[in-house]
């Protein structure tokens, strides 16, 4: 059966369309920097959003209307025709990667025996659907969050047979991952965090965390799984202090715990939000540390202190998020994946593809104006001319790691007059900036 049958695959019109199902800045082929728009953006559905999202939030129960899960009341059944109905949907919008975690795809039956069995299934109809399109798997994960065995988390949880749990879990999902070609296997700490030092151990907790990591680490090399392992970056939701808060705290954690070879960071714009940071920031963050992996593109509400995750369709955030991307060389496992749903009252199927097109636009539109702006230099040649004092002089000793406290001292004793701050012309830059996205 088809869903889509009614729609055309969405094609590129330029900016003038006003088709809602065709884009308007997203030309796949067109090449920019010496590659496809397609392969700079490597566009990702999540499976989680676009097929098991329904609308419910703390206040009411479901709204969105999906005419294929309407068709089958088989929760297994339904879960292979939505298989169909996702890789149909992505051949629509020409999205050549998805993501998903286990319980995404499968539901949870009643032991883990019974719920791999499932999963086997439904990767087998999943195997297929990707050999007949070639549609990749760009991460997989595991759900450790959504049962309530992980009320109090899944590896950091006060219980060891919990931790095993999540281990025997995560081990079925690295292999389902591996037999798809998974490029990535994502980690995000779903209620590894706390509540409360009243009643946690944080010592015990943070090194069980990173023994958990370090088995997946050792089972991937023991099967043979050569997928990039992401850690996902978040502050809060669902716990008050979750162990990953931002980049900079994976990337110290990573490495006091001796792990930061294995790993590579996934950021969400949303999560950078929470963590009340830019998402450029915590990408360049990663990126100066090698570990720019992957991101998920959404966009959150300023005036919301949770994780929205709504389709990102602000130009500035985009332009600046690929800015960071071009810098560090692009993507190589990663790409975009739109951890986005649709908001509660946009129900409808097309509301789905609509939402879709609009991310993919908005990322394409920040691609073209991130590409001119590297192509002309203008922030690199700015930091060139503001930076030039460690090029040469005092400046170059500092850098080069070849004066001490008294060195300087005798320096600035010897010189007596400094040289003169500059101004550091945000406003100019930020005008300019305006002026590369208005055109
Ligand atoms: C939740 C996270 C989650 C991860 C995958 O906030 O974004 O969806 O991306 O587990
Ligand atoms: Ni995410
Ligand atoms: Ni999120």
């Amino acid at each position: 059966m088809k869903f889509f049958e009614k729609i055309e695959p969405v094609k590129y019109e330029g900016s003038k369309s006003t088709n809602p199902f065709a884009f308007k800045y997203y030309n796949p082929e067109e090449v920019i920097l010496g590659k496809s728009m397609k392969d700079h953006l490597k566009f990702s559905m999540a499976y989680w959003h676009t097929l098991t999202g329904s609308g419910v939030d703390p206040f009411g129960s479901e709204t969105m209307e999906r005419s294929w899960d309407d068709s089958v009341s088989d929760d297994i059944e339904k879960a292979k025709l939505r298989v169909k109905v996702a890789f149909e949907f992505m051949e629509k919008l020409g999205i050549e990667y998805f993501c998903f975690h286990d319980r995404d795809i499968a539901p949870e039956q009643d032991t883990l025996e019974e719920t791999n069995k499932v999963l086997d299934e439904i990767v087998d109809v999943i195997e297929v659907e990707m050999k007949r399109t070639g549609i990749k798997l760009l991460w997989g994960t595991a759900n450790l969050f959504g049962n309530k065995r992980f009320v109090n988390g899944a590896s950091t949880s006060p219980n060891a047979d919990v931790f095993a749990f999540a281990a025997a879990q995560t081990k079925k999902a690295m292999e389902i991952t591996k037999r798809l070609g998974g490029a990535g296997y994502v980690f995000w700490g779903g209620r590894e965090g706390y509540e409360t030092l009243l009643n946690t151990d944080m010592k015990l907790e943070l090194d069980n965390f990173a023994r958990f990591l370090q088995l997946a680490v050792n089972y991937a090399k023991e099967i043979g799984f050569k997928g990039q392992f992401y850690i996902e970056p978040k502050p809060k939701e669902p716990t008050k202090h979750q162990y990953d808060f931002d980049s900079a705290t994976v990337i110290s954690f990573l490495r006091q715990y001796n792990l930061d070879q294995y790993f590579k960071l996934n950021i969400e714009t949303n999560h950078a939000t929470l963590a009340t940071h830019t998402m450029n920031h915590e990408l360049r963050l990663a990126a100066i540390n090698g570990m720019l992996g992957s991101v998920d593109a959404n966009q959150g509400d300023l005036l919301l202190g949770w994780d929205t995750d709504q389709f990102p369709t602000d130009i500035y955030g985009s332009v600046l998020a690929m800015y960071e991307i071009i810098r560090a060389g692009g993507f190589t496992t990663g790409g975009l994946n739109f951890d986005a749903k649709v908001r509660r009252s946009s129900f409808t199927e097309e509301d789905l593809l609509i939402a879709h097109i609009a991310g993919m636009d908005t990322y394409a539109a920040g691609l073209r104006i991130a590409a001119r702006l590297w192509e002309d230099k203008i922030l690199e040649n700015n930091l060139e001319k503001r930076y030039r004092s460690y090029e040469t002089g005092i400046g170059k000793k500092i850098v080069s790691n070849e004066v001490g406290f008294k060195d300087l001292e005798e320096y600035v004793f010897t010189k007596k007059e400094m040289e003169p701050n500059e101004p550091g012309r945000q406003e100019l830059l930020e005008a300019i900036l305006n002026q590369y996205i208005l055109g």
